[in-house]
């Protein structure tokens, strides 16, 4: 909920912090880094009697009861409600003596650091803003777990991309990172073998990172290519692996079957549990029991997520029911939707996915993952997931990003709003925040880069872009013979693909993001290219228009020759600009027919005057 007073509020006086016994150290050193940046910004901590000339900036804990009863009074504002659990409530205007405030109340840690987070956001990010709207804030989250899943097939992360992504997530409120890399053996063939100390050492600093962050790093293992269900020592292996995680601060666990065969393969599970379309789900259950029992209940506060072998299915199957019998109730369970990429979520789809497992409910969305298509980039918004998702039942959602981290983050800031609040999500409206925030100054680039990369499994592509009528426009004003209003149209189109073609310079010169660039890198060629060879069928046609023979065959040749790029076989899908090309190309056909024509018309012409004036000698 949000109150804007429609009041102005300067900040040109110093700024006095004032924090609550109950806030942690880290709270309140973000606090004050956040408004640190003011020139009037003076640290004092002591909480002197109120000034005019002060602005008192307030961080309290829910429990700072007395403060923020009082601070809440003054502020005019009556709240019987507390901020609930990852809550709270940001307040900037006047208390009741017309002096500045601002206040932060959070519910937990987590709450006073997404209130700090919107008051960043509200400051300005880039550069501290000194006049920013009066306004009352009452903020809490809808899902329970909300994130990305590191799910991906495909070269895993590296540990800085992870750190700025992770980072990223944060500061969008999300709040869970999965670690479950396909292509990290110890992940999947080699789940029963330790990591390395170095490795092992690295994963602790990212987990405490990631803590640091208000994000459960979630620690996944995929056992089911080789795991014998009913082996005592691939049990304890599953144990004592995870027991080295929860030395390094692990909390939440994960035990994944996807993309496993469905039928039991060692002799010793299909004894005891069979072979019929029901034994790989009570092989699973029972696996995941004994782990529930032997390691999650001996280590309070650890939880457990799971993903089936049917995760995607429509409908009941006997492995699904047998599944949701048997598994601990307390075990949350993963499953994508209808499909592996879903298109679409809908209420009835949560329903009956409800009716058939039983649990808690987390969709695992393989949006904007990308390893199944790796030549493609999915730089739209999320799209097609019900309101009320939340409402009825779903208790979160994790994201499985592309292999591209930096170029997933358009697609994530959209999935953070979503899953803060499902029922006020603007898909467009989160597009545009999501290109202003990661953009910045390069926000129009980035935006026509996104554009051009918006398609996906799940989107639909509504409007023609603006190109799109530009070049019909040109086409037909071509095929109009309006040769006048021909080099008009002409110049717009040509600005248009320039700006297509500067668009890796501006990203590369103001976005400040040179991971994101050496991603992009095999894109930005194609879509270059693209522009420009659009670029030279424009000038083909007017240099067709002018009748200049040369002109047209060199350019139609730089068309016909242009070598593939073999750095990575790439795709920026621009429909536009291929029937541009397609369609200038066919009018060049046409146009050399009746040249050669004319030209044979000619010679047949001459040859016969030729000929008559032989005659007349
Ligand atoms: C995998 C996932 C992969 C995705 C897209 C799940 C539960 N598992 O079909 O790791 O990234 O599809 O290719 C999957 O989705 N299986």
């Amino acid at each position: 909920m949000i109150y804007l007073s429609g009041k102005d509020f300067t900040i040109d006086i110093p700024i006095r912090v004032v924090i609550g016994r109950n806030v942690s150290t880290e709270n309140a050193t973000l606090f004050r880094e956040i408004l640190s940046p003011y020139p009037s910004f003076v640290p004092i901590k002591k909480d002197r009697a109120d000034s005019k000339d002060q602005i008192k900036a307030v961080l309290l804990h829910v429990s700072d009861l007395s403060l923020v009863n009082r601070e809440t009074k003054e502020m005019g504002v009556s709240f019987h409600a507390v901020p609930v659990r990852e809550g709270y409530i940001l307040m900037i205007g006047y208390d009741v003596h017309g002096h500045k405030q601002i206040v932060i109340v959070g519910a937990d840690p987590s709450g006073i650091y997404y209130g700090e987070q919107t008051l960043s956001q509200i400051l300005g990010n880039e550069r501290r803003r000194t006049r920013i709207p009066a306004a009352l804030l009452w903020d809490w989250p809808t899902l329970s777990y909300r994130g990305i899943i590191e799910g991906f097939y495909g070269k895993p992360w590296s540990q800085a991309k992870r750190m700025h992504l992770i980072e990223f997530c944060s500061h969008q409120k999300m709040n869970t990172y999965v670690y479950a890399p396909k292509d990290d053996p110890f992940h999947r063939n080699l789940w029963r073998i330790p990591y390395s100390p170095a490795t092992q050492k690295e994963l602790g600093q990212l987990i405490s990172f990631t803590r640091q962050h208000h994000m459960r790093f979630v620690f996944a293992l995929s056992p089911g290519n080789s795991v014998s269900y009913t082996s005592e020592t691939d049990l304890l292996a599953m144990i004592q692996k995870n027991q080295a995680m929860w030395d390094e601060g692990v909390r939440d666990f994960a035990i994944f079957f996807d993309d496993i065969g469905h039928h039991l393969t060692h002799p010793v599970d299909r004894a005891r549990f069979g072979n019929d379309s029901g034994a790989l789900a009570r092989a699973q259950a029972d696996f995941l029991n004994q782990f529930y029992t032997r390691f999650i209940q001996t280590h309070p506060g650890a939880e457990l997520i799971t993903v089936p072998t049917d995760y995607y299915q429509s409908g009941h199957t006997p492995y699904r029911d047998q599944f949701a019998r048997e598994v601990n109730k307390h075990v949350s369970i993963c499953w994508t939707g209808d499909g592996v990429i879903a298109k679409s979520v809908s209420v009835k789809d949560l329903t009956l996915a409800k009716k058939i497992f039983r649990h808690p409910l987390l969709l695992w969305d393989n949006y904007p993952v990308n390893d199944y298509l790796p030549s493609r980039l999915f730089l739209g918004p999320l799209e097609g997931r019900a309101g009320n998702l939340g409402d009825q039942g779903l208790v979160g959602m994790i994201s499985n990003p592309m292999i591209e981290a930096e170029a997933s983050k358009i697609a994530l800031h959209t999935i953070a709003d979503y899953t803060w609040n499902p029922l006020g999500y603007n898909a467009k409206q989160a597009w545009e925040n999501a290109l202003r925030d990661i953009g910045g100054r390069a926000y129009t680039s980035l935006r026509l880069f996104a554009w051009a990369n918006r398609s996906s499994p799940i989107a639909c592509i509504d409007a023609p872009s603006r190109l799109d009528h530009k070049l019909s426009e040109f086409l037909s004003v071509y095929r109009a013979g309006k040769h006048s209003k021909l080099d008009l149209v002409a110049d717009d189109v040509r600005g248009e693909l320039q700006s297509l073609q500067n668009v890796p310079k501006d990203l590369a010169l103001h976005m400040n993001n040179p991971d994101f660039i050496q991603e992009m890198l095999p894109w930005f060629r194609v879509m270059s290219k693209n522009a420009f060879l659009s670029q030279v069928a424009l000038e083909m046609l007017l240099a067709q228009r002018d009748g200049d023979l040369r002109k047209v065959e060199k350019l139609r040749n730089i068309i016909q020759h242009q070598k593939v790029d073999n750095i990575k076989p790439v795709v920026v899908p621009m429909p536009e600009l291929r029937n541009f090309m397609r369609e200038a190309c066919a009018e060049n056909d046409r146009w050399l027919g009746q040249e050669s024509h004319m030209r044979h018309l000619n010679r047949w012409f001459l040859t016969l005057l030729q000929a008559s004036v032989r005659a007349a000698r």
